[in-house]
């Protein structure tokens, strides 16, 4: 039988109930459910016991296997928080003056995705198609060809890709090229980012393998989630604490890929640009503190204390508080019925590979009374969902004009932009995502085996 083997740097626990608040972990755990057989492989979280051989832990959850390998402390810090978190990520969200750069953490990276090859191989079997996922595995694919393996290897990234101009900037990125097109396809998000990945490979030579395949989300499935969460006691206490006032919510891991500083600015400036909405308006923004461990997001976290602190101080009144602000995770079935109850949401990244969140918001509304949805053009959703209320995140006016159109929108065009963006949604799913990109991967491989063997040459040189 085939398996789908999907590699990612971490998995979620299959123990846990509740998954982590994060994209990828979300689109994955919906491919999954449709799957015959799989296998899950990624970096378990821990730190490895120092006296201890490296082994790979496996946990057997339905029709998924979930396997896990520790990580030691410098690998850790070189690999996961340094190269990934403080180079790679900044980057590719064109953010080139946050990329701090140091050789060790490249020689970490490499490790590691030489690590991962290692531990992954003796868990293969003959039929399997391995699916590679995000910036942290890079040289994964070539690693694994290097040791022999001849399976179809598909590689997605789910950030951007920058252009060739910012992309020569990040040293080795000639190797990771290198590395990467020793995949028989990469999937990246949107046209953009496939049209920039396919140019630096052509200005180096490579192969260009790179395709668009814009992930989705299971929306009947979130939709069914949003409706039962109305039943739920969470839900009735936001209801009544709103008092009949319209709800502004916005859900996004603590990064400063998302605009959260510009877009508080933003609700700022319509408070003080439309001064009906003070007293009535309540923007609920739940944010999940992520990579704590990095520099940039404890400051990040730091100064969106002090702004959020700094509005509230200003405008609140006794019996109103114009920002509610959660750090904790919502759990997803209550979060749902939130965005359900909702009138607008915020999605406003300065740059997202493709945004979740927006979808989520669409599929969980009610039909017969839809919230509105503002959009940054930034993000890889936003050419899919043209009907949303779009938005430059860098200027808070444009913000505070489509917040205050958005609340005065009437319910029939509210309806009739709702309509048209639930059918993008809908369209767009995990399933099709997945589906589409594996019948690519496995018709990409049999080219790619055919052309090798044609030039006489091994697969994988
Ligand atoms: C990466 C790319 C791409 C948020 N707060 C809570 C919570 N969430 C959930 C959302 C959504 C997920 O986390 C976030 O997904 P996004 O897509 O918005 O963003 P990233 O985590 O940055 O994901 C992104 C994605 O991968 C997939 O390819 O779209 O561009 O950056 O599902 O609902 N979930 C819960 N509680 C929260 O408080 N339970």
């Amino acid at each position: 039988m085939n398996r789908l083997v999907i590699v990612s740097n971490r998995i979620p626990d299959p123990d846990e109930r509740v998954l982590p608040a994060g994209g990828l972990a979300i689109g994955l755990t919906d491919v999954l459910r449709d799957e015959p057989s799989s296998l899950w492989f990624g970096w378990s979280g821990n730190q490895e016991d120092r006296d201890k051989e490296q082994t790979v832990h496996q946990n057997v959850c339905g029709k998924t296997v979930y396997a896990t390998l520790d990580l030691s402390a410098k690998h850790r810090k070189g690999y996961y928080q340094r190269f990934c978190n403080a180079i790679i990520w900044p980057l590719f969200h064109y953010r080139l003056g946050l990329m701090d750069y140091h050789r060790a953490d490249w020689e970490s990276y490499v490790d590691v995705n030489q690590l991962f090859a290692r531990k992954l191989l003796p868990l293969l079997r003959q039929n399997d198609t391995i699916w590679i996922h995000d910036y942290h595995l890079f040289l994964l694919g070539h690693e694994l060809r290097k040791l022999n393996v001849t399976a179809p290897i598909g590689f997605f990234l789910h950030i951007p890709f920058p252009p060739w101009s910012l992309f020569r900037a990040l040293p080795h990125g000639e190797d990771i090229l290198r590395h990467l097109s020793a995949c028989d396809i990469i999937g990246l998000q949107t046209e953009e980012d496939a049209a920039n990945m396919n140019e630096c490979f052509r200005r180096f030579g490579f192969p260009q393998r790179a395709a668009a395949f814009p992930i989705g989300i299971d929306p009947k499935r979130f939709a069914r989630e949003a409706q039962e969460a109305t039943q739920g006691d969470e839900y009735a206490r936001l209801k009544v604490s709103l008092q009949g006032r319209p709800l502004i919510i916005g859900a996004d891991r603590l990064d400063y890929s998302k605009g959260l500083q510009e877009r508080l600015t933003g609700y700022e400036k319509l408070l003080t640009r439309f001064p009906e909405h003070r007293g009535r308006v309540t923007y609920l923004q739940v944010t999940p503190i992520s990579r704590k461990e990095v520099e940039e997001y404890r400051l990040l976290r730091r100064q969106l204390d002090e702004q959020i602190g700094r509005i509230n101080g200003m405008f609140a009144q006794f019996d109103w508080t114009p920002v509610r602000y959660l750090t904790q995770t919502v759990p997803r079935h209550i979060l749902a019925g939130f965005y359900r109850l909702a009138d607008v949401g915020l999605v406003t990244p300065l740059r997202d590979g493709m945004n979740l969140v927006a979808k989520e918001f669409i599929a969980a509304q009610d039909p017969e009374r839809p919230g509105a949805l503002v959009l940054s053009t930034l993000a890889g959703a936003a050419p899919e969902l043209p009907e949303a209320i779009l938005i430059n995140p860098h200027d808070p006016d444009d913000i505070a004009e489509a917040l205050h159109l958005a609340i005065n929108m009437s319910s029939s065009e509210k309806k009739q932009r709702w309509q048209s963006l639930n059918s993008a949604v809908q369209a767009s799913t995990a399933g099709n995502w997945s589906r589409t990109f594996l019948t690519e991967l496995r018709t990409a491989h049999a080219k790619n085996t055919e052309d090798s063997a044609a030039a006489g040459q091994d697969y994988d040189s």
